[in-house]
């Protein structure tokens, strides 16, 4: 274990620029690409989700540091993919039918990329088929958003399509879902925030 300090601060500070190149230098230099992402690229992010979390951090502080995280990811995926680097899971995220708002699920989307998962980003407005095609195309978790109230109840007729699926697990979250909501409808789990989101799809892959 050997952090990259610079690589890790430049990320959580959101300083795309500085990502870029130390990453760049890491690569021509030969450097430990796997090693780079495990150790400093991905706790970088975990830093900043739980200070999302802990609110001593917002939005904007959020995304400029995934986008950071993107910059490097972006240079490191072709090495990772060359030597046979595996992401944790697949995982798909999709604002649910009937709803555009993607705010939210883009930050999920972007933390579940930070904590090296592979995700399937299904947009907005994403109906049965939508999340179908993509458990087709190997995901296992579905991570619904929704923002409206009165598109939370498309989560259940999602929740119900999928039930008894084997090996296929539901995660929700947005604005207006609860863990009682979650319960309610029999979702697998419930992420409060972002960062909240992956804790509970690494829950939920614990068992
Ligand atoms: Co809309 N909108 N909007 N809107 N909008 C809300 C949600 C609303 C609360 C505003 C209000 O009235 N005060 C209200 C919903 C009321 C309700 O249902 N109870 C509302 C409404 C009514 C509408 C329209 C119907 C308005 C109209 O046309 N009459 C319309 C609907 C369009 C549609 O979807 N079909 C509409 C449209 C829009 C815009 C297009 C203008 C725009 C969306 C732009 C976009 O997303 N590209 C918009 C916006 C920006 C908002 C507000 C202002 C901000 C939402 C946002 O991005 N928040 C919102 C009011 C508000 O929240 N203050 C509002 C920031 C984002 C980071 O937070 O999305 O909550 P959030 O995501 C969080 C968590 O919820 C969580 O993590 C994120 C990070 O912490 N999370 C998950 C989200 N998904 C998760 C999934 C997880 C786990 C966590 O696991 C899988």
């Amino acid at each position: 274990m050997s952090r990259n300090q610079e690589i890790y601060d430049a990320i959580t500070k959101g300083n795309r620029k500085i990502v870029t190149e130390k990453v760049q230098a890491l690569i021509d230099g030969g450097g430990n690409v796997v090693e780079l992402l495990n150790d400093s690229m991905i706790p970088a992010m975990r830093d900043i989700g739980e200070r999302f979390s802990r609110n001593e951090v917002y939005v904007p502080e959020m995304l400029i540091a995934a986008r950071a995280m993107q910059s490097g990811l972006s240079l490191i995926e072709p090495l990772l993919a060359s030597k046979g680097h595996k992401p944790r899971a697949r995982v798909a995220v999709g604002t649910v039918k009937g709803d555009l708002h993607d705010i939210g699920k883009n930050l999920v989307a972007m933390m579940l990329k930070g904590a090296g998962f592979e995700v399937d980003d299904l947009g907005v407005d994403c109906t049965i088929e939508k999340f179908e095609a993509s458990v087709q195309r190997g995901s296992s978790y579905l991570c619904l958003s929704a923002l409206l109230t009165t598109t939370m109840p498309y989560m259940k007729t999602v929740v119900d399509h999928f039930k008894g699926r084997k090996g296929l697990k539901i995660i929700i979250g947005g604005a207006p879902v609860t863990q009682k909501y979650a319960d309610e409808i029999g979702a697998d789990a419930y992420g409060s925030d972002a960062n909240d989101a992956v804790r509970a799809l690494e829950k939920v892959m614990a068992g």
